[in-house]
């Protein structure tokens, strides 16, 4: 199976990256503990703007695609509703983030909506994320659509 965060699209410079390379993207960027923003979420994460600005982001990138290919989860959100917001999680404790808890690669908006409220809900949270797309267009979205289908997915 493939590691590493893939970021690509409508970028000027596509990545691949592991956990290292998040974790040297510039301070500023760097949440120590991201238990400030949601009590349930420990590790460390880097900012979405952070990976933005080292990959650069075209004028033509207005959605971001998080997929799962571990799951087949895909989430595409608008990119402006999250650009200064979206946190990665790459790492607990020094180590890389455990699958337990959605690593290597865990997408993290802070202020989520209820799963299907909006774009921009807990379900765009994804797990194991290994590509970031960036596209002029919506891209591939298949998440629950409604109550029915969201207890279908959390069904053991
Ligand atoms: N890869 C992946 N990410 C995912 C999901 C999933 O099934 N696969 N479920 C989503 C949904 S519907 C929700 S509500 C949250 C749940 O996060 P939790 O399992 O940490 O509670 O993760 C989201 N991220
Ligand atoms: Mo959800």
């Amino acid at each position: 199976m493939a590691t590493g965060l893939s970021i690509d699209g409508e970028v000027k410079q596509p990545v691949h990256w592991s956990q290292a390379d998040l974790a040297a993207i510039h301070p500023v960027y760097q949440i120590d503990d991201v238990t400030r923003f949601n009590a349930k979420r420990p590790g460390t994460a880097v900012r979405l703007a952070g990976i933005l600005a080292v990959v650069g982001a075209k004028p033509t990138a207005r959605w971001l695609t998080l997929h799962s290919s571990r799951d087949n989860f895909h989430a595409s959100i608008p990119l402006d509703a999250v650009r200064d917001r979206a946190l990665i999680i790459y790492e607990l404790d020094g180590q890389p983030l455990p699958v337990s808890a959605g690593g290597p690669f865990r997408f993290l908006i802070p202020d989520f909506a209820a799963c299907h409220a909006s774009e921009v809900d807990e379900c765009a949270n994804v797990k194991f994320v290994d590509r970031i797309e960036l596209t002029a267009d919506r891209g591939f979205d298949n998440r629950p659509k409604d109550d029915d289908e969201h207890a279908k997915l959390h069904a053991p």
